[in-house]
């Protein structure tokens, strides 16, 4: 008989937001079937479970899920071990701010040098500001392994597919950014880091 999964993710293997959810699962060694959506494709079974075709979406049983944030929660509270986000209630909020952050000033960034119907222009602008702005905040990585804290957390998986995709985003991050550089060298190498990856993203670097 065959065995199949319960679990189903819908996800782009170049996208960073599907990354992330990939980055979740890997770390959490959990078992899931990778359906793999190419970028502007919907096919019937993700309609099916997402009224906007969007990906990631995840399919658990009954349950289907987008948006990559609830994606990111729910399977934390659902694969509780490793835990990603602390125990404690402002600990949480503050690392959900951390998420927001990120969203806002650097992915808004990505999508903008990503998306094939920006101006020239205003992808260079894009590429200086994000290029900028984690130099700017590159000695905060420089106290702990983590971003902010001594445990990998959904703030971590949501900032490293950005940082995987710099060269792609055809940025190089200089010198005194050596924090954050050591950061990323250090995420690179982790086992689960590398089994999120998509073939599309090993290629990458
Ligand atoms: N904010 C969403 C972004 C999801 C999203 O927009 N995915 C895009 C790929 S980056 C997509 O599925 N686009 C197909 C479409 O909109 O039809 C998330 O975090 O999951």
């Amino acid at each position: 008989m065959a065995v199949t999964n319960r679990l189903t993710c819908y996800s782009d293997p170049a996208d960073h937001y599907c990354h992330r959810v990939r980055l979740v699962l890997a770390e959490k060694g959990v078992n899931v079937e990778i359906v793999e959506v190419e970028a502007g494709r919907c096919p019937p079974k993700l309609a099916e479970a997402n009224p906007y075709g969007t990906v990631p979406t995840l399919v658990d049983r009954d349950l289907a899920l987008y948006e990559s944030s609830v994606v990111m929660e729910y399977l934390d509270e659902r694969y509780p071990h490793p835990p990603l986000l602390p125990v404690y209630p402002v600990a949480r909020a503050n690392s959900r701010l951390l998420m927001h952050r990120i969203q806002r000033d650097w992915c808004s960034l990505v999508d903008r040098i990503l998306d094939s119907r920006s101006k020239e222009a205003d992808k260079a602008q894009a590429r200086k500001e994000l290029r900028e702005s984690l130099t700017g905040v590159s000695p905060l990585f420089a106290d702990k392994p983590f971003f902010l804290s001594e445990e990998l957390s959904l703030v971590d998986c949501c900032l490293l597919p950005v940082l995987w995709r710099l060269p792609l985003l055809g940025i190089e991050l200089p010198r005194p950014a050596k924090p954050l550089l050591d950061y990323m060298e250090r995420q690179f190498a982790r086992e689960a880091f590398r089994a999120s990856l998509s073939s599309v993203e090993r290629d990458m670097r």
